[in-house]
């Protein structure tokens, strides 16, 4: 079994509805234990996209799915509840984005799966979440999640 955490993100539709059901469906899954849900924030949207605020949060799993297939379920979930990437901007509003944040301490660089996520030393919204779970919890190759907090906070 490996540990994991999943980032919760939506932004378009009943946002709390929406990532309180994708959390059910993952405890419904056999091969994914649901160890701990963070609380869900009400943020604003980073990065260059005018879009409407999101509702994130994290959780954190025991897994026996590669990482690999543990992706192909959270994008299958994505789906399932409307998400559509093929329409919008790339970062733009989603009903449901769900990030493999971590694997265990695994760092993975293929195409399609980048563990740790790639911007998950940087976001707020991903590393108080994390904090809030388990705040001496490594990022593979950036520290700890409550440093890295410190290092946002202190920054100009
Ligand atoms: N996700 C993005 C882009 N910007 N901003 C916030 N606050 N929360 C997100 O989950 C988010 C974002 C693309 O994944
Ligand atoms: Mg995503
Ligand atoms: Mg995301």
């Amino acid at each position: 079994m490996t540990r994991a955490f999943v980032g919760l993100g939506s932004n378009l539709g009943e946002r709390e509805t929406t990532l309180r059901a994708a959390i059910g469906r993952l405890r419904t899954l056999p091969e994914v234990e649901v160890r701990a849900v963070s609380s869900l924030r009400d943020t604003e949207p980073v990065g260059d996209v005018d879009q409407p605020r999101f509702l994130n949060g994290a959780v954190e799993l025991e897994t026996a799915l590669s990482a690999r297939a543990l992706l192909g379920v959270l994008l299958e979930l994505e789906r399932a509840f409307g998400r559509d990437r093929t329409a919008g901007p790339p970062k733009g509003p989603r009903t449901l984005d769900l990030d493999l944040l971590l694997y265990g301490d695994a760092t993975i660089d293929e195409p399609l799966l980048r563990v740790p996520h790639p911007q998950v030393h940087e976001r707020r919204f991903v590393l108080e979440p994390l904090a809030e779970l388990d705040p001496e919890l490594e990022i593979p190759g950036q520290g700890s999640v409550q440093a890295l907090l410190a290092k946002l906070d202190s920054a100009a």
